[in-house]
């Protein structure tokens, strides 16, 4: 099967067949209520789908399983070979009963001007530059509706310059920032959404004036977990013929993780990067977070290392600092707070050995990197 090329439309690079029927894309007639969910590709559409789905429902979760998240949640511009009913997007759409909730990756400057027209609400989800670059680029091996990335040097380039499917992330993220506050647009970012799901998905709720209890929230945020999401066929994309997209190759829920791009960048990508960051995202007061302090889920990865030795009984979590998280013995003494780092395992499996910013601490204290991130454990005794 021969991939699609890449097209400009209005200067921005598009799948081919979509800027082919960009006249249709461009006439598309929103209408009042409409619900949009806009993102640059890979920044937490089908997550946010999902959530806007378990919300609009009333959190009913047999619902929510009637069809893939793809046919319940239409994406307007998609005029390729379609799954949903062998259309297009917006055909799809035009029959559609109001309310609608419609998925777009497209720049704020291509939006069909029917949706400002009708004040419609978009939900729009950013992702830090260099994991949403990891992702596109795994997404581009795995799905052959996309063009061959190439190499990851390769595909980076290009991310860089923006010529990749739907344009460049510099101008997308910006552009939607900055027309925030003159339509009703919710700007969320991936990141928060990891950090905190119950306050984000409790945002989403209040936006779409659908507010829920504390036990539908749970709820809502258990289903949308990355776990669960990855083995629900009805969000996972397994549902589409392996020719279009092959799992194999590199799963649609990949990793969902903040700060993969540490695994993807050497130290001269990670430089051009974010010089190159820098120069086109002066302008902006958009600031994106490409790391989140460590967080109780890395606690059973502390733990398992901590036990190697130590009691697990005697730790838990205490709080969660910008440079780590820190397990505290049962009966912890404020005193006692480490200030640096003291410890750190070396790779080579020897001995902890003493590291940088040693503090005076107690006997019992040992440090675990993990992504860069920091997690000290100290011990009562
Ligand atoms: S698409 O094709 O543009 O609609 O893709 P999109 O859904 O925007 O992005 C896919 C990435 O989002 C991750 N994902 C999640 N992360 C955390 N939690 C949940 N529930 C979740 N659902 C999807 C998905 O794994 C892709 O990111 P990577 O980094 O590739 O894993």
């Amino acid at each position: 099967m021969e991939r699609p090329k890449l097209l400009p439309v209005h200067g921005v690079a598009m799948l081919d067949f979509i800027a082919r029927d960009w006249s249709l894309v461009e006439s598309f007639k929103a209408r009042p209520g409409d619900v949009l969910i806009a993102t640059y590709p890979k920044a937490g559409t089908t997550w946010t789908q999902e959530i806007v789905d378990l919300i609009q429902s009333g959190v009913d979760v047999e619902f929510c399983k009637r069809s893939p998240v793809y046919e319940r949640i239409i994406f307007m511009e998609w005029t390729g070979i379609n799954f949903v009913m062998h259309r297009k997007g917006v055909e799809v759409l035009n029959d559609m009963p109001s309310p609608r909730t419609i998925k777009t990756h497209l720049p704020y400057q291509l939006m069909p001007s029917s949706f400002w027209d009708n004040d419609c609400k978009v939900i729009y989800i950013a992702r830090n530059a260099k994991d949403n670059a990891v992702s596109a680029f795994h997404f581009n091996r795995m799905n052959k509706l996309h063009p061959e990335p190439g190499t990851w040097e390769e595909y980076l380039h290009r991310f860089m310059t923006g010529n990749v499917c739907w344009g460049s992330w510099h101008d997308h993220v910006t552009d939607w920032w900055n027309m925030r506050e003159r339509h009703r647009i919710l700007y969320l970012f991936f990141e928060d959404m990891k950090e905190d799901p119950m306050r984000e998905v409790s945002r989403i709720a209040r936006f779409l004036e659908s507010p829920l209890s504390e036990q539908q929230l749970r709820e809502v945020v258990k289903l949308t977990s990355f776990p669960v999401m990855r083995d629900n066929p009805m969000t996972n994309y397994s549902t589409l013929p392996t020719d279009f997209l092959n799992h194999s190759v590199s799963p649609f829920m990949r990793k969902g993780d903040v700060g993969d791009w540490r695994n993807h960048f050497s130290a001269a990508q990670l430089e051009a990067f974010e010089q190159d960051y820098k120069k086109k995202m002066a302008a902006t007061d958009l600031r994106l977070r490409d790391s989140l302090p460590c967080r109780p889920a890395s606690l059973p990865l502390l733990l398992n290392w901590w036990n190697e030795e130590q009691q697990k009984e005697e730790v838990e979590t205490v709080e969660v600092k910008k440079w780590g998280t820190f397990l505290q013995p049962r009966s912890f003494s404020s005193s006692l707070w480490p200030r640096g780092c003291v410890q750190e395992k070396h790779n080579s499996g020897k001995k902890e050995k003493r590291g940088e910013g040693e503090v005076p601490i107690r006997s019992g204290l040992s440090v675990c990197r993990r992504q860069g991130e920091f997690g000290i454990a100290s011990r009562h005794r």
